[in-house]
């Protein structure tokens, strides 16, 4: 519709997308979820981000923004007086919370994503593994970035939170699909009360979709990757 500002283009499954609606949320920006269809690509979606043709795109006064942690970065730059900053001011703690982003994208995600790929048991196992090794480092990490408080932000949700957050609805997908816990109450007792947090804020609890509507659209999905096409 004309006269909103603010657009984003997504779908509800897609995590990186979720990153862009939970900032949104936490500056209590108004926008419009344009959704893109599973295994197509609107005009809108390839003009605006020609180079990756990837979701999410945020639209700013039609101007696009690509990247998920680039939209989280740029809402908290143009909305700096919603109050809630993403980043903290101090130069230092930025580069910690952006290094830790980063490891994320480049390191955790990469792991995730070969271990829901993986046939052999074997295979799956060293995969699970990798996981919980990467979720470890983050559970040493939460510790000096929180400060004793309950987000990686400190008392409330912020970059760190963001990237790592966006994943928990499909982890608990492949908790239940791999009967292997990967947030330990035991073994990672700082990131099993995060992750219960982040759920239950405000910010989020609209947004994160719903492990069993999450089950169901993997299986939606594996499904017609079968079916011959149309
Ligand atoms: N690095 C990108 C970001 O952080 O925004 C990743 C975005 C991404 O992988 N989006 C997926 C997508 O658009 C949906 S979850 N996939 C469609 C495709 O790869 O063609």
């Amino acid at each position: 519709a004309e006269g909103i500002e603010v657009k984003l283009i997504g779908a509800w499954p897609s995590p990186f997308v979720l990153r862009a609606r939970i900032a949104l949320n936490l500056k209590g920006v108004e926008y419009e979820f344009l959704q893109e269809k599973f295994g197509e690509k609107s005009e809108l979606l390839l003009r605006a981000n020609p180079v990756y043709k990837k979701i999410p795109v945020l639209l700013h006064h039609g101007k696009p923004i690509c990247e998920s942690m680039i939209i989280v970065e740029y809402v908290d730059e143009a909305w700096p007086a919603a109050g809630r900053a993403i980043l903290p001011a101090d130069p230092y703690e930025r580069a910690l919370h952006r290094f830790w982003a980063s490891y994320i994208d480049d390191k955790l995600n990469p792991s995730g994503a070969a271990l829901s790929k993986t046939q052999t048991e074997e295979a799956k196992v060293e995969a699970a593994g990798q996981v919980i090794a990467g979720l470890k480092l983050l559970e040493e990490a939460f510790g000096r970035l929180s400060k004793g408080k309950g987000f990686f932000g400190g008392d409330d949700i912020g970059y760190v939170d963001i990237a790592l957050g966006c994943f928990l609805g499909w982890l608990k997908v492949m908790e239940k699909t791999s009967g292997v816990k990967f947030i330990d109450e035991e073994k990672m007792p700082l990131l099993a009360g995060w992750a219960e947090r982040f759920c239950a804020h405000e910010a989020v609890k609209a947004v994160m979709p719903e492990p069993e509507r999450l089950e169901a659209f993997a299986r939606k999905r594996a499904a017609s990757a079968k079916a011959p096409p149309a």
